[in-house]
């Protein structure tokens, strides 16, 4: 027998192994894009209505201090896919296809992984940055949906008015959830449900919606009345002491300015708001295809967003920064048999964490070099020690350390913050000049990443991702 023979022959042989041994478990999948704190169990805006996602959350354990590796579509999702962070891929920005990353040559996609190892993997909607064309994984899934609503708009753009663009628009279209395009992704996961399967399945649903623009039926902005919409509190002159790098990611879409001048805060979170609970509708109706369906008794639940979002906090909109409104996003595990139900954990994770954790709960060994830690200690028992903080980076050589007590920001060209979370959690007063702090930024810098890849090529895709928004 020649060596490729049996190289590829033991390759077979651990995946005809595991499936023989013990009986798995599906994984249901769920993203929700630029889906801030903003729900019930977060705490993040009280009033919000997410009784789905509040119900998702106490199946299991939800995860309150879960920051993405980046904060943006592209980077932040490779980095999940991948179980590589941004300063290992080379991966940073929304124009980089992860296929063009040298280090990621070969590497081993989620999906890709569970087919290869005897599942069936289903996905639709968003996943990764685009559903087809240079950004996805077009060839790592059993099959994959891309079906599209028909929303009517009710009269030209911006629905906004003057103070909406292009990218940057909310109003209330004519007709009702099944026009929109989440509603036939959810539809679509929901017919996997409904089947019986020999294979276990990994079945990853991606919900577009908080994304922009805010477009959702009339009835998601009649529960949000103006006149008791609550604004997120800012301090004018709150980036004075933020150095030149961060201050211009805070102004890079002069969104702030012109909302304020238009008198159209309280619109935009509005909207927001009526996003949030649109997505939170599609997660009930995922749910009760689950549990009416053959899987209810073996599926654990992975539901998680990108990044977070500012509304307006430190004068700034949209994500792209290191502060903790961009790198804060949603996660909630319920692995079966393990987690138990109703459990928060409040330690520092990241999301590079979740491939790893996805190999514990399946059993599966992880394809190659993994940048995060698996989380199953925490599902286990949340109150276990972690001694890793999590890292954002956003762009090339710009990170954020944040452990349970500071976030610590170290810019590409040496500008410095740090924030004590416990008493300033708005991250207001920089005190990285503080010659008090030295040991302690000090003792931050040692988890910021001793490379920093170059950046990748910039790609060419379907358009889809070419929105920066
Ligand atoms: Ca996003
Ligand atoms: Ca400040």
């Amino acid at each position: 027998m020649n060596r490729r023979v049996f190289t590829s022959l033991l390759g077979v042989a651990p995946a005809a192994f595991v499936k023989a041994a013990q009986p798995r478990q599906n994984i249901l999948f769920v993203a929700i894009d630029d889906l801030n704190d903003w729900i019930g169990c977060l705490n993040g805006y009280p009033g919000v209505l997410t009784p789905n996602l509040d119900k998702v959350a106490a199946r299991g354990t939800l995860f309150r201090s879960a920051h993405c590796a980046a904060p943006l579509c592209n980077p932040a999702r490779t980095a999940i896919m991948t179980g590589r962070r941004p300063a290992s891929t080379g991966v940073y920005d929304n124009n980089q296809p992860y296929h063009g990353s040298k280090v990621l040559k070969g590497a081993v996609t989620l999906n890709q992984h569970m087919v290869d190892n005897g599942y069936l993997a289903f996905g639709a909607g968003k996943i990764y940055h685009g559903t087809r064309g240079a950004f996805a994984d077009m060839k790592g899934w059993t099959e994959y949906g891309d079906p599209k609503g028909a929303p009517e708009l009710p009269g030209p753009l911006p629905l906004a008015g003057p103070v909406g663009l292009a990218n940057m628009d909310w109003g209330a279209v004519k007709g009702g959830d099944e026009t929109m395009n989440d509603y036939h992704v959810v539809d679509w996961v929901s017919r996997h449900l409904a089947a019986k399967q020999t294979q276990p399945m990994f079945l990853a649903c991606g919900i577009y919606r908080p994304h922009l623009p805010w477009y959702v039926p009339k009835k998601y902005f009649d529960l949000y009345p103006l006149d008791a919409i609550r604004l997120p509190v800012v301090k004018e002159d709150d980036l004075d002491d933020v150095p030149e790098t961060g201050r211009r990611m805070a102004r890079q879409n002069n969104d702030h300015p012109r909302i304020t001048k238009n008198d159209a805060w309280k619109r935009a979170v509005q909207a927001y708001l009526a996003s949030i609970t649109f997505a939170d509708t599609m997660v009930g109706r995922l749910m009760r295809a689950l549990e009416n369906g053959p899987h209810a008794g073996n599926t654990s639940i992975v539901l998680w967003s990108d990044h977070g979002w500012h509304l307006g906090e430190k004068l700034h909109w949209r994500k792209f920064t290191l502060w903790e409104r961009s790198t804060r996003n949603v996660l909630m595990i319920n692995a079966r048999g393990v987690s138990r139900p109703g459990s928060t954990c409040d330690r520092t994770v990241s999301m590079v964490d979740l491939y790893p954790t996805l190999m514990d709960m399946t059993g599966l060994k992880a394809p190659g070099t993994m940048d995060g830690q698996s989380l199953m200690p925490l599902l286990r028992n949340p109150a276990a020690g972690r001694t890793e903080p999590a890292l954002t980076t956003f762009r090339f050589g710009n990170h954020a350390v944040r452990t349970e007590g500071w976030r610590y920001i170290r810019y590409n060209d040496g500008g410095e913050e740090l924030y004590d979370r416990t008493a300033d959690p708005n991250e207001w007063t920089n005190l990285a000049a503080s010659p008090a702090q030295a040991a302690r930024k000090a003792e931050l810098a040692r988890w910021l990443p001793a490379h920093n890849e170059p950046n990748a090529p910039v790609g060419r895709g379907t358009g889809e991702e070419r929105e920066n928004n």
